[in-house]
């Protein structure tokens, strides 16, 4: 088989990258480990940016998302026993959507398809290699079991962080930057209608607490939890009672319903802050990680191939290689300021028992700003919305 950019990965990056190289007449075939079915019921993010909403329009793939996404002009800060509006569109002039990651695969996908791209599913085996000379290639066993070498002029790991791209990258070339939280996220769906019209992000005495939503009446919830708890230990009941007690508000009612799935996430933030390598280019999860809180992981990613496409387009198209050498250093501008971001938006809303006294009345005072000031909602608001993509 013989292609123009293998892309490995069909998580947002990789399908994102297969749309915008098929919309400028560069071939790509996608591979991917697991099946169709496994990609789009996996439970992720839920926030869109709104340059993302424009670009899925843009590509004549956001018809069900303008129809089913919930667009919100902002988010509910919660502390302290009261509720703050954040309005973004007011601040920024831009609104978020909400739609399930899962939900933009299965429009991302089938529309791939209907293009005829090649989209591989269930492979195995994976493994790439002579990205160091002008015709690198990735040998794989297609889902048959047959084993396919894919001869490329590009190879793009969009394999998420615990793909094999980013090992493809020697060890000594590879410049990797992390860092852990003290948290983690007890996630479940459950079916209930929504309770509040937006986002609420509430910091409790007993902890960080999300309400988001996938559906009239699918809700996606979540609590901050010790990253080591088990399932086990979070019976409905539990769950339940736990966030009735970290929304609490007078007058208002968080609805429940049947929960229909948990599940528990570290929180941490990652970058390799080396995304190329002779031929082969990382982008999305496989260069770097952030903790859910600000909602950016779905959309750097994307933020990713948009940068990586435009330089292939310039390689393609004007024999240029000048975007190609600059990937990395552009993706990281953006890169670190989401790494921030969503490492302020972790260290402002969880409860951190480590905290002295004296700290949490600065942390409460932080909240507390953000709520009183414009200066310093635009600052949060310009970012969770979207930097402009450039
Ligand atoms: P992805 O990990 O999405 O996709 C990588 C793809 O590569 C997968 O389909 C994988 O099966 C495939 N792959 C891996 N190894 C392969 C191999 N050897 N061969 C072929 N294919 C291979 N972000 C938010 O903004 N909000 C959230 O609430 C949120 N929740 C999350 C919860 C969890 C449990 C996780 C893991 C992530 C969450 N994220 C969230 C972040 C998430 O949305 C990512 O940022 C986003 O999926 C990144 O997209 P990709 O870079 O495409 O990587
Ligand atoms: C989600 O809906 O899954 C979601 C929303 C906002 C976040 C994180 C996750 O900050």
């Amino acid at each position: 088989m013989r292609t123009q950019i293998g892309i490995i990965g069909a998580g947002p990056a990789g399908l994102f990258l297969s749309h915008l190289l098929h919309r400028i007449g560069i071939d790509c075939v996608v591979l991917e480990n697991r099946s169709r079915h496994d990609i789009e019921n996996t439970i992720r993010a839920g926030v869109l940016e709104h340059w993302l909403i424009d670009l899925m329009n843009e590509m004549g793939l956001g018809e069900r998302m303008m129809r089913e996404g919930r667009p919100d002009t902002g988010i509910t800060m919660q502390f302290l026993g009261q509720r703050h509006h954040l309005d973004f569109e007011e601040l920024t002039g831009k609104k978020i959507t909400v739609y399930a990651q899962h939900e933009v695969l299965k429009d991302l996908v089938a529309a791939r398809l209907a293009q005829g791209g090649p989209l591989l599913f269930s492979v195995s085996n994976v493994a790439i290699a002579d990205v160091e000379t002008d015709k690198p290639r990735i040998t794989f066993n297609d889902a048959e079991g047959a084993p396919q070498v894919l001869d490329c002029d590009f190879i793009v790991g969009c394999d998420g962080f615990h793909g094999p791209s980013r090992q493809a990258i020697p060890q000594s070339a590879r410049q990797e930057l992390d860092m852990h939280y003290p948290w983690g996220w007890l996630g479940i769906l459950a079916e209930a209608p929504r309770s509040w019209h937006e986002l609420v992000y509430s910091n409790h005495e007993r902890g960080f607490a999300l309400l988001s939503t996938r559906s009239p009446m699918t809700q996606r919830i979540y609590l901050q939890c010790d990253p080591h708890d088990s399932l086990d230990a979070w019976s409905d009941d539990r769950i339940w009672a736990e966030m009735q007690e970290r929304f609490a508000f007078p007058g208002w009612e968080l609805f429940e319903g049947k929960i229909f799935q948990k599940s528990i996430v570290g929180l941490r933030s990652f970058v390799c802050q080396t995304m190329q390598h002779g031929r082969l280019f990382i982008a999305g999860d496989a260069a770097h990680i952030v903790p859910p809180t600000g909602a950016k992981g779905l959309n750097l990613s994307v933020a990713d191939v948009v940068m990586l496409s435009r330089g292939l387009d310039d390689w393609y198209k004007k024999g240029s290689k000048d975007r190609l050498d600059s990937y990395t250093e552009t993706c990281l501008t953006r890169i670190w300021k989401y790494e921030r971001f969503s490492w302020y938006m972790t260290t402002l809303f969880h409860r951190n028992d480590a905290e002295t006294a004296f700290e949490r009345r600065i942390h409460l005072a932080d909240l507390d700003y953000v709520c009183s000031s414009k200066a310093a909602a635009t600052a949060l608001a310009e970012i969770y919305v979207g930097l402009p993509i450039g």
